[in-house]
């Protein structure tokens, strides 16, 4: 694991090792309401590939030319094939230590997270850690999951896990309402993010004291602009990332590792 580093308002990446973490875990253990932003990198070590580098690539195409409403328009199969690829991949991939001590930091301290993934595994991993009990703590998928689908016509969506056949346009899902194709459930770019869910992130993040941000480039808005709603409200940013991002300088402290090995140590309570 690199050391943490200090970040801190100058944003360097000068290696703290120890004091980092200690700093960051205090902030983490004082909090009285805490909103967790999270990216690709906190699925990286359960095998989910992020969408920057190669392993986001599929067949040469990237995500931004996929993951819009006229790539869908022009060719509805390709799109389907490359979210059925990325469906039947996901669907084996499990919650790594990072979900589990965010999903264990829900249940303890209540922390609401608001996801950008699409994955699932924060879902999952607050099943299995038995959080029946968790009445606060929101999760919020910004972004929608893979496992919904939406009619392209009508309000009709539905969760499944069933696999989709890409092979041709007819063997691709329709709405069973009206009979128009099914979409993924997710919020491609070029679309607007579900207007309340946005709203309730923003709501959620403003009134946290401690935004943990971990694993994301914080490239994509406006998921990228809630650690700055928690800072501009007077809360305090700390970043878990094995690179710096355009939030570094923003974050108290700023964690150079992996989620994967970070997280467990800094939420052990
Ligand atoms: C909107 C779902 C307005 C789909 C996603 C210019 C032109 C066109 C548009 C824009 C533009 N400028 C801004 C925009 C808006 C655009 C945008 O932000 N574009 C970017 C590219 C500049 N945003 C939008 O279009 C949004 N909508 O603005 O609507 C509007 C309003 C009204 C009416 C109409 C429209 C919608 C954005 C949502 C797009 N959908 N996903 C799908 O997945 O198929 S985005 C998708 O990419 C993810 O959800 C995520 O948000 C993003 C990827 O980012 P990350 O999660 O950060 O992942 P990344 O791979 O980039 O980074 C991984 C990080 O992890 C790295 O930092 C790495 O260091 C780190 N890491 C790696 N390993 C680990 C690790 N960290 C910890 N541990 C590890 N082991
Ligand atoms: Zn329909």
């Amino acid at each position: 694991m690199i050391p943490p580093t200090e970040g801190g308002g100058r944003g360097h990446g000068r290696p703290a090792g120890e004091p980092g973490l200690a700093r960051a875990a205090e902030l983490i253990r004082d909090a009285r309401r805490i909103v967790v932003v999270t990216g690709a990198g906190v699925s990286a070590e359960s095998g989910v590939p992020t969408f920057r580098g190669r392993e986001g690539l599929w067949r040469d195409h990237r995500p931004e030319d996929l993951a819009t409403p006229a790539a869908f328009h022009r060719d509805p199969r390709l799109v389907w094939e490359w979210y059925e690829w990325r469906r039947s991949l996901v669907g084996e991939c499990s919650p790594n230590p990072a979900h589990r001590a965010l999903a264990e930091l829900q249940v303890r301290k209540e922390a609401d997270i608001l996801t950008q993934n699409v994955d699932g595994l924060h879902a999952l991993a607050l099943e299995r850690v038995g959080a029946d009990g968790v009445v606060e703590a929101r999760l919020l998928e910004l972004h929608g999951s893979l496992f919904r689908l939406r009619c392209t016509a009508c309000s009709w969506e539905t969760s499944s896990r069933e696999p989709v056949d890409a092979s041709s346009e007819a063997t691709l899902p329709h709405c069973p309402e009206c009979g128009a194709l099914a979409r993924p459930g997710v919020v491609w770019f070029g679309e607007a993010l579900d207007r309340g869910v946005l709203e309730e992130a923003f709501r959620l993040a403003s009134s946290a004291d401690t935004c943990l941000v971990v694993g994301t480039s914080a490239v994509v808005q406006p998921a990228a602009s809630l650690p700055l709603a928690t800072a501009r409200a007077g809360g305090v940013v700390v970043e878990v990332n094995p690179e710096p991002t355009p939030l570094t300088n923003l974050a108290a402290v700023s964690l150079r590792g992996s989620a994967g090995e970070v997280l467990p140590r800094l939420l052990e309570g």
